[in-house]
């Protein structure tokens, strides 16, 4: 007989990102990049606008909240690694398994179990565990999204936690309750393990705390209102909205937490309250800068405008110029099999036009009645933000998108 030949190993391939190994799979959608983003840490970089946001929310809660030994209760997490397990960015915060923030044509993927933290609120169940009661999280943030002057792949949140016991709540000669003596009946209003007076008195709390906060920031006199909303982590839950130019614009995101959340990861004799916030959106408004790519430049034209020591210093970003625009449509047939999803289209106008991409947005689709084929045609909008672009290059460019979407999404360009 023969020996049996060794068993054939196939290499699987993998991919290094921060140093670390990942196996990639069907799942992997992280483009290079989105991982050379990784390593700019905006919200640590001094003199940069959302690191002064960042100091200037902290700043406020470390005022607001003080022991009784006059330090600060909140304590702030900033350095976090943005790879999370999709535990962490969902199943920990019961997020539903059908829920389409899990898709992959949403989030950016290492492979089927690692990713990008969407928000930093994936970070909210660890933290309680290690025995913390009252923090704050700030991070880089990675979403698959449209692009244009307000949304970018990757921005910068910041969440808080503050959970309080029974005791903390209520002092014994009030003779409330925080929890029912057994769980009662989930309401729009509250859940089914809560009091109405806990609810009462800690959703007053988080929303003084947060309209207080955007005073802090914008102004005595911004103009906000309280808004409905719905997270698989929170309930009740609600947005902030300030106007904004004439628009309400969204702020943030809070609510009291699940309470099965807090009690999985040990803290069950108390209740809290968490909210999550874009820095971004902040830093726009406060500073008046028009554009969320400006956030990346490295021209010292911008940073210098942000070299301060005190970062309560009021700003106003000066405009250095503005350089034209290019526009350039791009028509293609999609592939008759398969899922087409545009997300995939603009991670390949991101990856190989860079910051020279000011918008990309579907202007015209439509079905060809005979052939049964769908046609999808892109205007881009090219712009860079520190110097005019020449035909030539923009030409370059655009004809790249169109070979790479031809070679990766199998479409097929029409001329
Ligand atoms: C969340 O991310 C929740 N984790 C927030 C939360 C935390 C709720 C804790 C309750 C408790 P949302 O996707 O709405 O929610 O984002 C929160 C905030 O991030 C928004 O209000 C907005 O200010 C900012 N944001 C969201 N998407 C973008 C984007 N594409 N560009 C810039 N800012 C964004
Ligand atoms: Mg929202």
């Amino acid at each position: 007989t023969t020996p049996a030949l060794p068993p054939k190993t196939s290499p699987v391939a993998t991919l290094t990102v921060s140093g670390k190994q990942f196996e990639k799979d069907s799942y992997t959608n992280i483009t290079p990049t989105i991982i050379k983003q990784m390593s700019r840490k905006l919200h640590q970089q001094k003199c940069h606008p959302i690191y002064l946001i960042k100091e200037r929310i902290v700043s406020y809660f470390y005022k607001k909240y003080i022991g009784r030994t006059g330090n600060p209760v909140f304590s702030v997490y900033d350095n976090l690694d943005p790879i999370v397990t999709t535990h962490q960015n969902f199943d920990s915060l019961l997020v539903p398994h059908n829920h389409s923030s899990r898709l992959k044509s949403d989030s950016y993927y290492l492979n089927s179990n690692y990713m990008l933290r969407a928000h930093t609120t994936a970070h909210q169940s660890d933290l309680i565990a290690s025995g913390l009661d009252n923090f704050l999280i700030v991070g880089d943030v990675y979403r698959r999204d449209t692009v244009d002057s307000t949304h970018y792949p990757v921005f910068h949140q910041c969440d808080a936690v503050r959970l309080q016991t029974q005791h903390e709540l209520f002092p014994e000669e009030y003779g409330l309750n925080v929890f029912e003596k057994k769980p009662d009946r989930r309401t729009d209003d509250k859940q089914a393990e809560h009091t109405v007076d806990a609810v009462r008195i800690l959703s007053y709390q988080l929303k003084t705390t947060l309209q207080d906060l955007a005073k802090a920031l914008f102004g005595q006199d911004v103009e906000y209102r309280w808004v409905e909303a719905y997270f698989p982590f929170t309930h009740p839950s609600w947005e902030l909205e300030i106007k904004h130019n004439g628009e309400w614009l969204e702020l943030l995101g809070c609510g009291i937490m699940e309470h099965q959340i807090v009690a999985k990861a040990g803290a069950g004799d108390r209740i809290g309250w968490a909210f999550g916030l874009g820095l971004e959106r902040v830093a726009m408004r406060v500073y008046d800068i028009p554009d969320i790519r400006l956030f990346w430049s490295t021209d010292p034209s911008f940073t210098k405008q942000f070299t301060v020591d005190d970062p309560h210093t009021p700003i106003k970003y000066q405009p250095v110029s503005v350089y034209p625009i290019c526009v350039n449509d791009i028509s293609f047939w999609i592939p008759p099999e398969g899922e087409f999803n545009s997300n995939d289209f603009f991670d390949i106008v991101r990856s190989v036009g860079g910051d020279m991409i000011e918008e990309v947005s579907l202007v015209d689709q439509f079905l060809h009645p005979k052939k049964m084929m769908k046609s999808h045609c892109y205007r881009i909008t090219y712009r860079h933000m520190e110097r005019t672009l020449t035909k030539n290059e923009v030409n370059k460019v655009h004809n790249e998108i169109g070979c790479k979407a031809v070679e990766a999404l199998g479409v097929d360009l029409r001329v």
